[in-house]
Formats: structure tokens, C-alpha cells, sequence
């Protein structure tokens, strides 16, 4: 069966509603962040990124990673696109453009928007000093290209590929979310806001989304 390292609140999340999505079966390891722990080395700490057992399976210390019979893969895109080819079904490419054009998306994604889209999420506290309220100012400026390029594409097509929900969507509306945490991004793209409550509103989604407000903020 395939496992699953990486709680739900890591960006396992994009793999486990993807296999909700495909009803795949899964088991699930809860390695946390060390760096959500007081102290991650100590004797009885839960597993973490920082455990040898999990650094033996994968050194570069970062969940989420997948076995799945017998190949280890890191980067939770990696493993989207994997899982995706392999089971196929609606969400996977049709043929080789609709692979390309797919994973050209999750490269937008994770190159141009995430580490913006991230720093708003994780500064933008309501207890946040003016030089963090100054540093999401600054990602949501430098948002503004990327985010125009997907405004004008899901206005004219719906999806990114294909005209219909594929793992495509699902990787660049797990990216997305961390920035929709400010207003000014929802009021500002509407086209982006329509499609991210439509993928939100996927009961894989919601399974996935209930099982991660289930675990310890
Ligand atoms: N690009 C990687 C990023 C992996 C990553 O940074 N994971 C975070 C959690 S979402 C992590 O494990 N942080 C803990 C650490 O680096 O110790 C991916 O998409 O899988």
C-alpha cells in the first residue's frame, strides 16, 4: 500500500486529496516539523523531520514523502504528477501535451507564486509588526504578474488543463491557498477566487481539509 510520510498540515495535503480524489488507499506516517517542536532531538520526541529513521529514507529532511512499491519519491509535486500518471482517470494527462502543459503549471506554481503565496501566510498574523505587515505588502506586489497570468487563463478556460479538474488544478489551488489568507488577493482576483472555491468545494477536498483541521495547529 502506499504510505504517506507527512502530516496533513505539511504539504502532504496536495497527496492525500489527490488520493481521495483517485480512492486510493493509503497509510499514513504523521512526521511532523521539527521545527513545530520544543525539541525535536530529545528522547520520545514524536517522528520529525529531523528523525534518523525519516533522514535515512529521505535526507533532505522534508516531508512530504511518498513509498509507493518501492520507489521513495520526495517533492509533493514529484508525487502528485507520479500518482496521477499512474492511476490515470479524469485528472490525469490525456496525452503528452496535456502531461507537459500540466507540469509546466506545477512549475509556475512552485517557482513563481508559492515562496510569495507562503510568506503571506506565515506573516500575515493579526499580531504582525509593520515589518512583517511591510513583507506581505512586498509578496503581494511581486504576486501581481503571476497572478494576472492565471486571472486571464481560468477567466477564458475554467482550468488550467483541458477544460476539466485535473492534478494540475489541485497543485497550483494547494499553492494558491497560502496567499488567499489576505483579502486583498480575493478582491483582486476574481477569476482566480471563483476557481479556488470550485476546487475547494470537491468533496476530496473537504475529506482532506477535515482530517488536517483534526490535527494539532
Ligand atoms: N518543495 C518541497 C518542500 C518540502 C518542505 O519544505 N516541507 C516542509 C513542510 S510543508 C518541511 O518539511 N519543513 C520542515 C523542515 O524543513 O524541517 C515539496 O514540495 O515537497
Amino acid at each position: 500500500m502506499l504510505v504517506i510520510h507527512g502530516v496533513t498540515r505539511s504539504r502532504a495535503s496536495r497527496i492525500i486529496w489527490l488520493c481521495h480524489e483517485l480512492d486510493l488507499p493509503f497509510r499514513q506516517e504523521p512526521v511532523i516539523q521539527a521545527y513545530r517542536l520544543a525539541n525535536a532531538d530529545a528522547r520520545g520526541a514524536p517522528p520529525n523531520t529531523r528523525s534518523p529513521s525519516f533522514l535515512a529514507l529521505s535526507p533532505a529532511g522534508a516531508i512530504p514523502v511518498i513509498e509507493d512499491e518501492g520507489l521513495v519519491l520526495s517533492e509533493s509535486l514529484a508525487a502528485v504528477m507520479h500518482l496521477t500518471r499512474k492511476h490515470g482517470g479524469n485528472l490525469a494527462p490525456a496525452d503528452a501535451a496535456e502531461d507537459a502543459l500540466m507540469l509546466q503549471w506545477a512549475l509556475y506554481a512552485a517557482t513563481s507564486i508559492e515562496p510569495d503565496a507562503l510568506t503571506i501566510q506565515m506573516l500575515n498574523r493579526p499580531a504582525a509588526g509593520a515589518e512583517d505587515r511591510a513583507l506581505v505588502t512586498d509578496a503581494i506586489d511581486r504576486l501581481k504578474r503571476p497572478l494576472k497570468v492565471l486571472e486571464d487563463h481560468l477567466a477564458a478556460h475554467g482550468h488550467l488543463v483541458g477544460g476539466r479538474f485535473t492534478a494540475a488544478d489541485l497543485m497550483m489551488a494547494e499553492i494558491v491557498r497560502y496567499g488567499w489568507t489576505d483579502n486583498r488577493l480575493r478582491a483582486a482576483w476574481p477569476a482566480v477566487s471563483r476557481w479556488l472555491d470550485a476546487c475547494q468545494s470537491r468533496p476530496a477536498f473537504k475529506t482532506m481539509w477535515a482530517a488536517r483541521e483534526a490535527e494539532p495547529a
